[in-house]
């Protein structure tokens, strides 16, 4: 595919040579772009009055140096970078990634493809993005403990309640966001809802840990149900075996699905029997161990080193949740041939966009991350309402509203990709429903 729209692609052109060197920014970016075709056509204001040009461009980009003492005394030294894209809708919101391979155009992308994303939910959030090359694996409590403090002592200047709120992302769970909070409180003297993802002891909401693998599977539902189609009895493939992973595991189950395999960055198991989760969270959430220990105690089932051996899998249903352009052309060519019918992106941009136009020219249901893996951060944002409301809501109250919320995203994304003649098609309907909201209200304040 590419950009027909002459000035669009003079933005995707400017795009590429101020930000070089940034594949993965690239790519999300230009994604974008193609799907708003349609509307600069109906809507040229959008580019006429700089929206396009101001939108690609993030607001502000904050790159720290993350000093820290690791247990045998030596001094080492990360680099930390939040990246406030764009407070059109809402003060910026978005995850902290610690994993080595973070650099600027990583959190670029992520950062640029949260606006649309946050857009979608409905819910006043802008679009952000941090992390940092810090590699958590390997690393002892004491460690991980002071290098957040680092990174929080200098990103603490930065962020707040009605400014910027991050949470977790690879790398970053439960013990990181607690670490981070506590020295933000630390410094600040304040009890705010400043991170979310908190622990429930401290204004962390219900259903947060599980929002994103949920809200993953109920608009795969939703897809799938406008299709007649559900997950009962369907066989289920799931990359990766973190937070998003395990819960989309979880829910997927529930629905009547039956996952058979799982990975990490190492290897992948395949339970034919269906994967055993209590084993995963025991593995992963209790031990931080690998996922190739899961052998050791289910002699049925089978490891396989290296992770993109996990597509070749026969499944009906595939949910990437693991990370960036972990399925290529290749692997989707054998997803279809061995009969997929739906994806559905629990990782951010997990598909390249080959492996996209391959799944789409084979007509199978094709669920984009900014739509689908949304739950995450929608239910970020209810915790941001329960922390300014000093309340929370239960359980069963925020699953209904994630619920809801996962289902709306679908109609709207469903919706927009009709109504722009592309009917079907939810990556065109998701860029389309999320940059309308952002656009529109970039308009109303002019050139800022
Ligand atoms: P976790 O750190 O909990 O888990 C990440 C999982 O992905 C691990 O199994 C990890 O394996 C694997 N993984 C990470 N990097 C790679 C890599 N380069 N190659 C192969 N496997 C890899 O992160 P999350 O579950 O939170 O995040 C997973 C994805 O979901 C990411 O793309 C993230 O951006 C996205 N996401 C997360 C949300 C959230 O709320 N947490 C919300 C929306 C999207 P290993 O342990 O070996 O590194
Ligand atoms: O990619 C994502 O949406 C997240 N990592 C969650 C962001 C959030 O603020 O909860």
């Amino acid at each position: 595919m590419s950009i027909k729209n002459e000035k669009l692609a003079k933005v995707m052109e400017d795009v590429i040579k101020r930000n070089p060197g940034e594949p993965e920014f690239h790519q999300a970016v230009a994604e974008v772009l193609e799907s708003l075709e349609p509307v600069v056509e109906k809507r040229p204001e959008f580019l006429e009055k700089g929206v396009i040009d101001m939108l690609v461009e993030p607001e502000r980009i904050i790159k720290f140096r993350v000093p820290w003492v690791d247990d045998q005394g030596n001094v080492q030294v990360n680099r930390g970078f939040r990246v406030q894209y764009n407070s059109a809708i809402g003060p910026y919101k978005g995850g902290l990634r610690f994993h080595p391979s973070v650099y600027e155009g990583i959190i670029k992308f992520l950062g640029f493809e949260q606006i649309f994303k946050n857009s979608l939910t409905g819910l006043p959030i802008g679009g952000g993005k941090g992390g940092s090359d810090f590699d958590p694996k390997g690393k002892s409590d004491g460690e991980v403990m002071r290098f957040c403090q680092s990174f929080m002592m200098e990103l603490s200047k930065y962020i707040g309640a009605d400014t910027d709120v991050p949470a977790g992302d690879i790398g970053v769970g439960a013990r990181e966001i607690g670490y981070m909070y506590g020295m933000y409180k630390k410094q600040r003297d304040e009890f705010t809802g400043v991170l979310t993802g908190k622990g429930l002891t401290y204004g962390g909401s219900l259903a947060r840990k599980e929002a994103t693998g949920f809200g993953l599977c109920y608009f795969t539902d939703a897809m799938l149900k406008d299709h007649g189609l559900s997950f009962d009895g369907k066989t289920v493939v799931i990359s990766g075996s973190g937070n998003v992973a395990i819960y989309a595991a979880q829910k997927a189950t529930e629905l009547g699905g039956k996952v058979v395999a799982m990975s990490d960055s190492n290897g992948y198991v395949y339970d034919a029997n269906g994967i055993d989760l209590a084993e995963v969270k025991q593995i992963k959430e209790v031990r931080r161990g690998r996922i190739k220990e899961y052998v050791d105690t289910h002699k049925d089932a089978v490891y396989t080193e290296g992770c993109s051996g996990i597509w070749g899998i026969k499944c009906d249903i595939a949910l990437p949740c693991a990370t960036q352009n972990e399925i290529n052309e290749e692997s989707a060519k054998k997803l279809v041939a061995n009969g997929v019918i739906a994806v559905a992106e629990g990782a951010n941009m997990p598909s390249t966009p080959e492996a996209i136009h391959t799944f789409q020219s084979n007509q199978v249901l094709f669920a984009p991350a900014k739509a689908s893996n949304a739950g995450g951060v929608t239910t970020s944002a209810l915790e941001m309402s329960q922390n300014s409301m000093r309340y929370s809501w239960t359980f069963e109250e925020v699953d209904a509203k994630l619920q809801g919320i996962m289902v709306n995203i679908y109609k709207n994304a469903s919706a927009a990709a009709k109504e722009y003649g592309m009917e079907g098609n939810l990556v065109a309907g998701a860029n389309i429903a999320g940059f309308l909201k952002v656009a529109n209200s970039m308009l109303a304040f002019g050139v800022v």
